[in-house]
């Protein structure tokens, strides 16, 4: 290999329905990048017990459910590989390899877990303390090069970029005496010449990098917040979508005519946001737009505009989740694929970290 292969990776927790922060932070960004380099999109669900084991049935549930969104948005099981995480052993393993590599300061400085774990840090598994360790293990199984993903995971990536750059390091002359080494995209006189995994780039980008609760525009959207009126689930229906949008927290004041009027005004920033991802336009378009008017004439465009665009979506992910067998044989197929990228790349990294090998 003289330099390394463009490929996508990222993925979602089976942790609940997905919402409209996820499809618009990140499964909807993945649908035009399958034109443009291979791209891996993985269910999670390694990561879905690090915060305690949901119901094994539940579990199985959310893993199809995600699967098919994965589906409805758009992303093609012929041009991209899709697949549950449990079935490619090569993330486990890694994960260990990488536990060894990280240093506690790094993973004690992550947000993540602070937010996660709260007050009873004590009692949180040390899963829930080392998914970032997993994280990079989900990318660099595939020496993936491109991570899309919304603006709450930067964080965890640049640990993933740490954890590659340190193996890099500390296994230098491994990998060279091994040829395993590509030449270093970035070579600098602190950096070896030949490194074994890529420097991941994050793709955080657009108006939707971070969706906000819709009863607290300073909190993210997320799966966890026992609100449901917080978030717009994908498989809510036209009406559901309606009511969560009108009951939506706003503040008394007319839309403003430029951007910088949404400072300091965190819902009105993030309805504007999410009009704007829904429409495929920017926020100051929005605002050219509905400039001066009031949320009782921005919010029923908003809702009208989130049907138009998630029911087709919504229809199709029940249709796929009345066919059982649609799904599994995707996932089944997907991580055949998969595993056979993630193989050769582990057998390599046993080589470089001196694992006897004798089959
Ligand atoms: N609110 C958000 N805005 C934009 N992007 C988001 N993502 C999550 N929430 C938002 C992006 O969705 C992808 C998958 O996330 P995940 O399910 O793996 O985990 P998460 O980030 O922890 O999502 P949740 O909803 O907050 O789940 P819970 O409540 O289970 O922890 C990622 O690319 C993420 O950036």
């Amino acid at each position: 290999m003289t330099a390394f292969h463009n490929r996508v990776f990222s993925g979602v927790q089976p942790t609940g329905n997905l919402h409209l922060g996820n499809y618009l932070g990140a499964v909807s960004r993945w649908v035009p990048l399958q034109d443009q380099m291979e791209t891996i999109f993985c269910v999670v669900d390694l990561h879905a017990i690090t915060a305690g084991f949901p119901d094994p049935a539940t579990l199985r549930h959310a893993t199809r459910e995600v699967t098919a969104a994965y589906l409805a948005a758009g992303i093609d099981a012929s041009k991209s590989i899709i697949f549950n995480q449990s079935q490619v052993r090569e993330h486990a393993e890694l994960a260990w390899i990488f536990n060894c590599v990280a240093r506690m300061g790094w993973l004690n400085r992550m947000t993540q877990f602070k937010e996660k774990a709260g007050k009873n840090k004590e009692n949180a598994s040390v899963g829930l303390f080392a998914y970032p360790n997993l994280m990079a293990a989900d990318i660099l199984a595939y020496r993936a090069t491109h991570v899309p993903v919304g603006d709450d995971q930067k964080q965890h990536l640049e640990l993933t970029r740490d954890i590659a750059a340190k193996f890099n390091n500390d296994f230098a002359a491994s990998i060279k005496e091994l040829g395993l080494g590509v030449p270093n995209p970035t070579p600098s006189p602190e950096t070896p010449e030949q490194v074994y995994f890529p420097l991941t780039e994050p793709m955080i980008a657009g108006p939707a990098t971070r969706i906000m609760s819709l009863r607290d525009g300073t909190k993210k959207m997320s799966k966890s917040d026992p609100s449901d009126l917080s978030r717009i689930n994908l498989t809510d229906d036209a009406d559901a979508i309606s009511k969560k949008i009108k009951k939506a927290k706003t503040d008394p004041d007319a839309l403003p005519s430029e951007t910088d009027g949404l400072k300091d005004r965190p819902e009105a920033d993030n309805l504007v946001g999410i009009y704007a991802a829904l429409a495929g336009m920017t926020k100051q378009d929005v605002l050219g737009e509905y400039g001066g008017q009031q949320f009782s004439a921005f919010k029923p465009a908003l809702s009208d505009l989130a049907v138009a665009k998630l029911s087709p979506m919504t229809d199709e992910m029940r249709r796929l989740m009345g066919d059982q067998a649609e799904i599994d044989k995707v996932l089944k197929d997907g991580a055949e694929r998969a595993s056979a990228i993630a193989e050769p790349i582990l057998k390599d990294v046993r080589r470089i970290v001196g694992f006897l090998e004798l089959r």
